[in-house]
């Protein structure tokens, strides 16, 4: 369930040697590990507000050699140095300093948050039921009147930090967007991004991150909505968001990306953050083949 960062990270940072040398940033952090998985190199830790950085917050952190978390467990409590670089993150020089209960499970052994129960997930050729949205300019939007484009939709917060988690998502939506406009045979396709962290991705702030991801709302839309609302229509993508009781923007969650057909009906779940925009590019064009794609009408 959790992303896989370790294949997008080594692409990111083969594509950065070629380029200028990364920008690196230390931070400290400070927190209380909830699970520990060496063979992927991640662990999931509920840390501190990062000063200058990011906020107190859930995730799951890339580790470069699994070593480091020899003699980890949940519950430990931790200092770290969280290194960012331009494409990518990773946890290194742990100090374990004590130990606590857990307050509340591991967020992958627990049960998927309660928008996700008694709600199944969509199976490809399923139809993707309705939901009430609002875009980037405060618009009210149903889900339904997308029908007649195929969609690539998928689901984020803005504040994420992590560069390998949300704004990869990001940046591989600004590729797309960028072929969609240079291959007429994919005119028709849109794209959507869906915010899961309403409390603070208003349709302003959702503007404010759509221009400087310089969106085209012809073809880009930013949606959000009912906090409730969301989590339902997400988790039937298989997309878990958790958030802490006693702050709702400490959130932990997973990715999931979404093809769509013009039919409305569900063609492809990308789980994680390892799909690239050539995959996509080459199942939109896949569609062609099964009369899913729209007819351009977008010209
Ligand atoms: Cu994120």
């Amino acid at each position: 369930m959790r992303p896989h960062i370790v294949f997008s990270l080594c692409l990111a940072l083969a594509a950065l040697a070629c380029g200028k040398a990364p920008d690196r940033r230390s931070f400290t952090l400070q927190g209380q590990v909830e699970s520990v998985d060496p063979a992927k190199k991640t662990v999931v830790v509920k840390h501190e507000e990062i000063r200058g950085f990011m906020p107190a917050m859930t995730m799951p952190y890339q580790v470069q050699d699994g070593k480091a978390l020899d003699g980890l467990a949940p519950g430990d409590l931790i200092n770290a140095t969280l290194v960012v670089v331009s494409n990518g993150a990773y946890l290194t020089n742990f100090k374990k300093v004590g130990t606590a209960p857990l307050e509340k499970p591991p967020a992958e052994a627990s049960n998927p948050p309660a928008a996700a129960s008694g709600f199944e997930l969509l199976k490809p050729g399923e139809a993707v039921p309705e939901g009430s949205f609002v875009d980037q300019d405060g618009g009210k939007r149903r889900f339904s009147a997308f029908k007649g484009s195929p969609l690539v939709m998928t689901f984020i917060y803005t504040r994420c930090p992590l560069p390998t988690f949300c704004p990869l998502m990001d940046r591989h939506f600004v590729t797309l967007q960028k072929t969609l406009k240079e291959d007429p045979s994919l005119q028709g396709v849109r794209l959507v991004t869906v915010s899961f962290d309403p409390v603070t991705d208003t349709p302003a702030v959702l503007k404010q991150h759509a221009k400087r991801l310089s969106a085209d709302h012809t073809r880009w839309t930013f949606l959000t909505g009912d906090r409730d609302d969301v989590d339902q229509f997400a988790a039937r993508f298989g997309v878990s968001v958790a958030r802490a009781l006693n702050d709702q923007r400490d959130i932990t969650h997973n990715l999931r990306t979404a093809i769509i057909g013009a039919d409305g009906t569900l063609v492809k779940v990308y789980t994680g953050n390892d799909w690239s925009p050539e995959q996509v590019l080459a199942d939109l064009r896949g569609l062609r083949t099964v009369r899913e794609l729209g007819t351009g009408d977008r010209g």
